[in-house]
């Protein structure tokens, strides 16, 4: 059976009616064989902006619906995408290339963040502040904010989504979404999922959350349009950057998640095997398109040898081949062109005198573009390694001292993830601490990937400094109000200024 088939099944399954013709359609491809599953019609500027306008009005009725109830949708959303989890992973895998497990533990992260937003519709909490003044009160209080722009990649095609969704739907904002022009068959299959909830549970769905289909452009009309209060951007530096130049031209929110050029340290005291089951998920998982994907590794030099050997020997045997068959564990790169990057990546360490194991083409289906993850050793951190190809390369480099090693970690533009193993705990401390990892992430004996919903995600540095997904991100949701209530009878101004009439 064709993907396109199993595409318009699963879309039957959730009863969602995919896009018909159109004379302005996006031919989108599965990276599995590289043939076309659909046609997506893109959306015209007037589209886009129809779409924003609807959302600003609905956005004037949806602040006004109290917060738990906000919650009671969000929760309907999570409970539809629990109900079809097995076919939205199925989409995921068919339309990034990304291996089962990782496409149902998309669909997962999905439905852990709705029910962490369902908490959340609960506890928006404010503060009570001490005063300097009698009868006097003093909050902070937290308010809907307005048309939420979303933006992202082909790589998390719902997660990313639902983290900013859940948490802005709670929040009382309304939501315009440009997924990539990759992936927009998941973006129509959840959101339809969502506007299905909202049906189902008497909510009015129009102007709650609108998919855009289309290429640059579009987005640039999405961030630019007066109504979008908050634009959340994942994928390139160089996409954020536009991105963030434009909102603060209109002094309007950015929350951007942009790349990473992750390190791991590996300790002498390091249990190895661990680290090589951590350090090969980290680097290989997604086929090495996560923003968290592993891409330097700092060894220390007496472990150095024998831990690439550990490495190229994991390397070795992994299962490469079709996404949807049980056992494989990589799957195809997301397109040619990701290819071509990786070889010239490749290329440009071969040039600075590193050693590189594997990277090569492999047979897999015919039509998509397969390859060995690859390996590359370096004796400095030069060249390529200094940037972020996504793609499945893994940089390893020695080093002789700890301080040198978090040095190495913190000399990138990004700063996203890192990690080290260690079972030194001063070690760990060093790492965690203000003089260790410069990311947003810095983890002990777990890889740079993976993390899950309940902790802030992002990173510092041209990774663009937003934070998503679980404990206080909401805050970006909402505007802060300063709330000071006078319940006496004078008028006592603030630092003792006197100013009698
Ligand atoms: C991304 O690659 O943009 O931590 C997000 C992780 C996932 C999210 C990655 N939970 O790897």
């Amino acid at each position: 059976m064709s993907y396109a088939t199993r595409v318009s099944e699963i879309f039957s399954e959730l009863g969602i009616a995919l896009p018909g013709p159109s004379p302005r359609a996006l031919e989108i491809r599965s990276p599995i064989d590289g043939k076309r599953i659909a046609s997506v019609p893109v959306a015209t500027p007037a589209e886009l902006t129809a779409a924003v306008d609807r959302a600003q009005s609905r956005f004037l009725a949806w602040r006004n619906v109290p917060a738990p109830q906000r919650g009671a949708l969000v929760r309907a959303l999570g409970e539809k995408v629990r109900q079809h989890k097995q076919a939205l992973g199925r989409l995921v895998t068919i339309e990034t290339g990304k291996i089962a497990q990782e496409g149902l533990g998309e669909v997962q992260e999905a439905i852990d963040i709705c029910e962490f937003a369902l908490g959340l519709s609960r506890q928006l909490y404010g503060l009570s502040i001490a005063t300097e003044r009698p009868d006097h009160k003093l909050l902070e209080t937290w308010h809907p904010l307005g048309v939420v722009g979303i933006i992202s990649a082909f790589n998390f095609p719902m997660a990313v989504w639902a983290w900013n969704a859940s948490l802005a739907l709670v929040c009382g904002n309304t939501l315009v979404w440009k997924p990539s022009d990759k992936t927009p068959l998941s973006a129509l299959a959840i959101n339809g999922l969502l506007l299905a909830a909202a049906r189902e549970n008497g909510v009015d769905p129009d102007g709650l959350s609108a998919v855009v289909v289309g290429e640059r452009d579009l987005g640039e009309a999405l961030v630019a349009h007066p109504s979008v209060r908050l634009v959340s951007a994942t994928g390139s530096t160089g996409m954020g950057r536009a991105v963030g130049v434009t909102c603060a031209k209109h002094f309007k929110r950015a929350l951007l998640e942009l790349g990473g050029n992750n390190a791991a340290i590996v300790c002498p005291s390091a249990d190895l095997k661990l680290a090589a089951r951590a350090v090969t998920f980290a680097a290989v998982g997604t086929a090495g398109q996560r923003c968290t994907s592993l891409r330097r590794l700092i060894v220390h030099r007496s472990i150095a040898s024998q831990f690439v050997k550990q490495l190229r020997a994991a390397y070795e045997g992994l299962p490469i081949g079709n996404p949807l068959d049980d056992g494989t564990l990589i799957g195809p790169l997301i397109d040619a062109a990701t290819h071509e990057r990786m070889q010239a990546a490749l290329h440009a360490a071969k040039a600075v005198g590193a050693t590189v194991h594997f990277g090569e083409r492999v047979a897999g289906v015919a039509g998509g573009c397969y390859v060995r993850p690859a390996l590359v050793e370096m004796s400095a951190q030069a060249g390529p390694m200094c940037d972020e190809t996504f793609a499945p390369i893994l940089y390893v480099l020695p080093y002789d001292s700890l301080e040198e090693a978090i040095a190495l970690n913190n000399a990138v533009a990004h700063g996203l993830s890192s990690a080290i193993f260690t079972r030194d705990l001063q070690e760990a401390e060093i790492f965690t601490s203000a003089r260790g990892s410069d990311c947003g992430i810095a983890n002990v004996n777990i890889g740079t990937s993976g993390a899950e919903i309940g902790g802030a995600f992002g990173g510092e540095k041209e990774t663009g400094g937003g934070r998503e997904s679980g404990s206080d991100a909401w805050k970006n949701y909402m505007r802060r109000a300063t709330n000071t209530i006078n319940y006496g009878m004078s008028l006592p101004l603030a630092q003792g200024i006197k100013f009698e009439i």
